[in-house]
């Protein structure tokens, strides 16, 4: 059966154009005018995207003493009523955890996705084991490993392991990923916080300055330097960690930098309201910043010196969430976004005029699709293409409230915000998912996406390949015990 979707408007990275699209088993087979298929599904007044990609998901992710609440039902649900068809969470091995017994946990939480999803590898310990097994987790098709620079004592690594996996990360062809924030720093101001009885959920703002931040992309990019390896930036929050990634890339280094959608458009004030549950439900890692952190970013995205905006939806309950009281260190970090983040930066972006259509689909889908290297199956509206299409209506209008979300949390950090910009249909590999309010999504219908390493993106334009493997200087007429 074919679905061929009429009298929209496309609109991609690169174009915007009056075209039908015609697709069966899954995948995209023609676009151009006047196309017929066995079902039609009418645009008038849409665009025609393709879906969003959001790199950056921890769903029922043990954390904290918790499971993070949404899981792969759940959280696929909300991703595709949201417009996002496509999600990339995160495989935890526990400390000493072989990578392949953790790939198996990951993979048995999946079976009811009802989009597609790939994973990428947590570097959590160090050791043969891991040097040798990331090889086969690259050949699984999981060519990313995220590396914390943060959580001490639990996920944290240390320089000398990061630098490690970097270097095997270079022979692999595989993209290390770093949460940066200097760990030791956080741990100390946190104890000193808590002493002075600073304990309420202000106390994990104040615990992660910009500068810890700052230092640890600043130290990632140096690292990944001197390995010879390129490095994404996840959850760049701040105009320090911003201002590193720019230098770098203005250097040649190939650093991608994602802000999430929270960051762009929450900010601190959230952690000083009277109402703990509030401000403990907005408690992440790193913490919303202020207004210059928030225009830092959105330049940022609009200068090309950010490339991506996610969300890292891990999101808790608030009872969970009360775990915290009287010690904010034990608030479980996370939150939710997967189903706003479209409509919430096309509603901040497109329509004040920060960002164009082109670049919203780029940073939505597009330059993440490019970066993991699953371009063109995912992230283009081109023949041959997985028909993950959405169908965007500009005037469509919602209030967002907890009440009326597919995540099975008890609020929404975006909760009144009002959004004008919401999906009319929803495609994933060719399957209604989504039509208008209504979920059509289907769990277990979503499928692995294997990845292959990135020879164009994955090689670095390290300025200290001599460091990595050195040249013997060769000195005629010096005595060989002065050399
Ligand atoms: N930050 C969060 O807020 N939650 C999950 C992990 C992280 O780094
Ligand atoms: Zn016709
Ligand atoms: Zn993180
Ligand atoms: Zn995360």
């Amino acid at each position: 059966m074919s679905k061929v979707i009429k009298n929209g408007t496309i609109v991609t990275a690169d174009r915007s154009w009056r075209a039908d699209v015609l697709f069966k088993h899954g995948k995209i087979i023609a676009i151009g005018p006047d196309l017929h298929g066995d079902h039609e599904f009418d645009a008038t007044g849409c665009y025609v995207m393709p879906g969003g990609i959001d790199p950056h998901t921890h769903l029922e992710m043990p954390f904290m003493g918790t499971y993070s609440a949404d899981d792969f039902e759940s959280g696929t649900r909300a991703a595709l009523a949201g417009g996002t068809t496509m999600v990339v969470d995160f495989c935890l091995p526990a400390p000493q955890q072989p990578l392949l017994e953790a790939l198996q946990m990951w993979d048995n939480k999946t079976s009811k996705a009802s989009c597609d999803y790939s994973f990428h590898m947590a570097i959590t310990w160090w050791g043969k084991q891991v040097f040798d097994e990331m090889a086969t987790v690259v050949d699984k098709g999981i060519t990313s490993f995220k590396h914390f620079m943060a959580y001490k004592g639990a996920l944290m690594v240390d320089d000398d392991e990061m630098y490690s996996s970097f270097q095997r990360c270079a022979d692999l062809g595989a993209l290390p990923l770093v949460h940066a924030e200097n760990g030791d720093v956080v741990a100390a101001l946190s104890q000193k916080l808590l002493a002075a009885g600073n304990n309420g959920p202000e106390g994990h703002a104040y615990s992660r300055p910009p500068e810890v931040e700052g230092e640890a992309t600043n130290r990632a990019i140096m690292i990944a330097d001197m390995a010879g390896v390129p490095l994404y930036v996840v959850h760049v929050s701040c105009e320090q960690a911003h201002e590193a990634i720019r230098r770098a890339r203005q250097k040649g280094m190939r650093v991608f930098g994602e802000p999430l959608i929270q960051h762009l458009t929450l900010d601190e004030s959230e952690y000083f309201n009277k109402d703990w549950d509030h401000a403990a439900r907005r408690v992440m890692s790193p913490p919303f910043r202020n207004k210059l952190h928030q225009d830092s970013l959105w330049a940022g995205l609009q200068a090309g010196s950010l490339q991506v905006v996610a969300t890292d939806h891990c999101a808790f309950t608030t009872s969970q969430k009360r775990n915290g009281i009287g010690d904010f260190t034990k608030i479980p970090n996370g939150t939710g976004g997967l189903e706003d983040r479209l409509p919430v930066l096309w509603t901040t972006g497109v329509n004040t005029g920060r960002l164009t259509m082109n670049e919203f689909v780029a940073v939505t889908s597009t330059n993440i699709a490019k970066i993991l290297n699953m371009y063109p199956k995912k992230g283009a509206i081109v023949e041959g293409a997985d028909a993950d299409i959405v169908v965007w209506d500009p005037k469509r209008k919602r209030t967002i409230t907890s009440k009326k979300q597919q995540s099975v949390i008890d609020y929404n950090v975006f909760e009144g915000f009002e959004v004008t910009g919401l999906p009319r249909f929803v495609f994933s590999r060719g399957e209604l998912s989504i039509q208008e309010a209504e979920v059509k999504a289907k769990p277990g219908h979503g499928e692995f996406v294997a990845r292959e390493p990135n020879a164009a993106i994955n090689r670095a334009l390290s300025t200290w390949k001599e460091i990595s493997a050195p040249r013997k200087v060769e000195r005629s007429g010096i005595p060989a015990t002065g050399v």
